[in-house]
């Protein structure tokens, strides 16, 4: 079967063409974020019809970064994806390319990809986990990838582990705006890569996540800063494991797969009492998690 499977991120928009499974064609573009829901749905549309043989796919497979309900897209985080409130985009992209088109959250699409293809095969449930611009999750539970009528579900970053004060306990830092009223208390404002950006950019650098990373060898308060984000999400994920049992979790993401990252996460994840103790993979998929994830999705459950 020939597929065109796009992944829209916060920050990076991807599409493919996949033969039979197989990744004939890529483009990447930086998501038009800034301009809103319309110029998104342009930008998606015409890196569709710039890959080579598009003609021939018989449906499109999206990966969309937001809450995805009954083929509509919505922001948890409106900072990330300004206008995105209801968003039509199964409707629109089906109309304008005239083929049936599927659409999953991006964390949900890369971790069905990860259990069938990737890092999770042989799991029977386990948990994706994206640390990138965002921080999203996807969860498989005896081989079904949890799903909701609302598209709330394993909203991973949405679960609340700051102490109810905003701050991040550094009181020069600022608020990361995460959409749900609980500014700088979620998973996604203590751990993602837009809060360790501006926290960066804060402390005089440009480099985003990967310089506070690097600069956590040498800077005691770049190091707590780190050690933060590290924290909260193991600590999330031994939550996880108490309610679910999925002792499983599968890492992806630019940051998360930033193998300084990775190594922290596996420290502290060590470290842990065993009630609240995970194993961790890394994603094997890599950036192709999501293209593949939806595209396999779209070919055996269509939604
Ligand atoms: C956010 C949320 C999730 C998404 C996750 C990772 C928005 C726009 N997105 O938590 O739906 O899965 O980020 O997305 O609210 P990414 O953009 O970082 O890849």
């Amino acid at each position: 079967m020939t597929i065109v499977a796009l992944d829209l991120g916060g920050t990076k928009l991807s599409a493919a063409l996949l033969v039979d499974r197989t990744i004939r064609h890529r483009t990447v573009a930086p998501t038009a974020a800034r301009q809103g829901p319309a110029a998104v749905t342009d930008q998606m549309v015409r890196l569709v019809q710039d890959l080579p043989g598009w003609e021939q796919a018989e449906r499109l497979a999206v990966a969309a970064t937001g809450r995805v309900h009954g083929g509509r897209v919505s922001a948890l985080n409106l900072s990330t994806m300004p206008g995105w409130t209801d968003v039509p985009l199964q409707e629109e992209l089906s109309r304008r390319v005239g083929r049936p088109v599927t659409v999953l959250n991006d964390a949900d699409a890369a971790a069905y990809g990860e259990a069938h293809l990737g890092a999770g095969q042989g799991l029977a449930s386990m948990m994706f986990v994206t640390v990138s611009t965002g921080v999203g999750a996807g969860i498989v539970l005896n081989g079904q990838l949890l799903q909701s009528a609302s598209g709330v579900h394993a909203d991973f970053g949405y679960l609340r582990a700051g102490n109810g004060s905003s701050g991040h306990g550094d009181r020069e830092d600022e608020t990361v705006e995460d959409g749900a009223g609980e500014d700088g208390n979620t998973i996604e404002a203590l751990s993602g890569g837009r809060a360790l950006e501006r926290w960066t950019r804060r402390h005089g650098g440009t480099g985003g996540a990967a310089q506070l990373i690097g600069w956590a060898a040498g800077d005691a308060r770049a190091e707590a800063r780190l050690q933060l984000a590290v924290t909260t999400l193991i600590r999330g994920f031994g939550d996880v494991r108490v309610m679910t049992g999925v002792e499983d979790v599968v890492i992806g993401g630019s940051v998360g797969l930033n193998p300084e990252f990775f190594r922290r996460l596996e420290v502290c994840a060590l470290d842990q009492p065993d009630l609240y103790r995970v194993r961790l993979r890394a994603a094997v998929l890599g950036a192709d998690a999501g293209l593949h994830g939806a595209a396999l999705f779209t070919q055996r459950e269509r939604s």
